[in-house]
């Protein structure tokens, strides 16, 4: 199976960043994690991307706040599928980070979740993985099943208090 990446601008960006890393845990998708900023490692972040896809991997995560370049920034040096998380800081609440994350230039795109999208981003990257594999695709459907059963069973909860 070709493995993800997933960059991170900084390692304060960690504690949302591993929910990314845990939900491909759980479909036993193989990981690389790396700290490279489009601003302060610019050369790092670029090497990764250019090599991203000789080197095995099948889509790359790209998670950063504040002026959040970094996705964009690998996104121009690969023609893997990139999916941007734009993160939340103190002054903006994240907006800063979506708004540079998700306003690409025509011919670069950049997949972009919502602010702190962790999840999200992992599910995308299993569902690309899951196009040319079947027993990935059968453990998508069996995990997207079992989110319904949760839900069906709050609102029994709700209905059964409620309504009489
Ligand atoms: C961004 O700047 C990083 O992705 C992080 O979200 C933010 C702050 O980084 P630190 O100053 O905490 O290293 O590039």
């Amino acid at each position: 199976m070709k493995k993800v990446a997933i960059i991170m601008g900084s390692d304060s960006d960690l504690p949302v960043v591993e929910k990314a890393a845990a939900k491909l845990a759980e479909f036993d998708v193989p990981i690389e994690v790396h700290v490279f900023s489009a601003h302060r490692t610019p050369d790092q972040a670029r090497d990764f991307a250019r090599s991203a896809r000789a080197n095995g991997f099948g889509a790359i995560i790209a998670a950063a706040g504040m002026a959040a370049h970094l996705a964009g920034a690998i996104a121009a040096n690969t023609i893997l599928p990139v999916v941007g998380i734009p993160l939340k800081s103190k002054s903006l609440d994240g907006v800063d980070a979506l708004l540079s994350t998700v306003q690409m230039p025509s011919g670069i795109p950049v997949a972009t979740v919502g602010i702190d999208g962790a999840v999200n981003a992992a599910l995308l990257c299993v569902q690309m993985l899951a196009l040319s594999d079947e027993a990935l695709a059968d453990k998508l459907a069996a995990a997207r099943a079992a989110e319904t059963e949760k839900v069906l069973a709050k609102n029994a909860a709700v209905e059964a208090r409620f309504n009489h």
